[in-house]
């Protein structure tokens, strides 16, 4: 397992990869767990409680996510999610995004979802996502498009972040 290098909005190369289209995997393998691994170690490391495999510059269907509070670990695995049903009702939710770091907004985003994707043994689920949990999918799942929460703000607001970032990773 290794800890990658997380993409930032504060450079255009990164940029440039992060506004990709992830790729579909074909299958669950032995490289695809490899690459879910070393997701999810750089997710822990950062912290953070979803990523992307575009983040770490991969452009494949891939998520993985932990959203257990405490010490108890409870990583999940996402490869070519889907929605398939949305909710009427909304949910605002104070986001933050790794490749974004220490920028937070409030995005508006259907409350509940139903997923379908392959876990990390390459078994097909389906089930229903509601409060952070279906916060966290359709972020990391708009990583998959290439969008990121700030495309969800103000022009305004998008800019400010970006200032931000500048200046973040520039101290550090
Ligand atoms: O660590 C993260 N926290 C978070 C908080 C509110 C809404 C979404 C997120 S996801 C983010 C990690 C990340 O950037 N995933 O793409
Ligand atoms: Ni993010």
């Amino acid at each position: 397992m290794a800890i990658r290098r997380i993409l930032t909005v504060d450079n255009a190369a990164d940029t440039a990869v992060l506004k990709q289209v992830s790729t579909p995997v074909e299958g669950v393998d032995d490289e695809l767990r490899a690459l879910m691994d070393d997701m999810l170690e750089t997710m822990y490391a950062a912290p953070g409680i979803g990523l992307a495999a575009v983040q770490i510059g991969v452009p494949k269907r891939v998520i993985v996510m932990d959203l257990g509070s405490g010490e108890e670990k409870a990583p999940r695995y996402f490869v070519n999610p889907e929605i398939l049903t949305t909710s009427e009702d909304t949910l605002p939710y104070e986001e933050g995004c790794l490749s974004i770091p220490e920028y937070y907004d409030e995005v508006e985003r259907p409350a509940k979802v139903t997923l379908r994707y392959l876990n990390y043994h390459g078994e097909q689920i389906e089930e229903e996502a509601e409060g952070l949990f279906a916060v966290c999918i359709q972020h990391e799942m708009d990583h998959l498009e290439g969008v990121l929460f700030i495309d969800h703000l103000s022009r305004l607001r998008r800019d400010r972040a970006i200032t931000k970032v500048k200046k973040v990773m520039r101290a550090a």
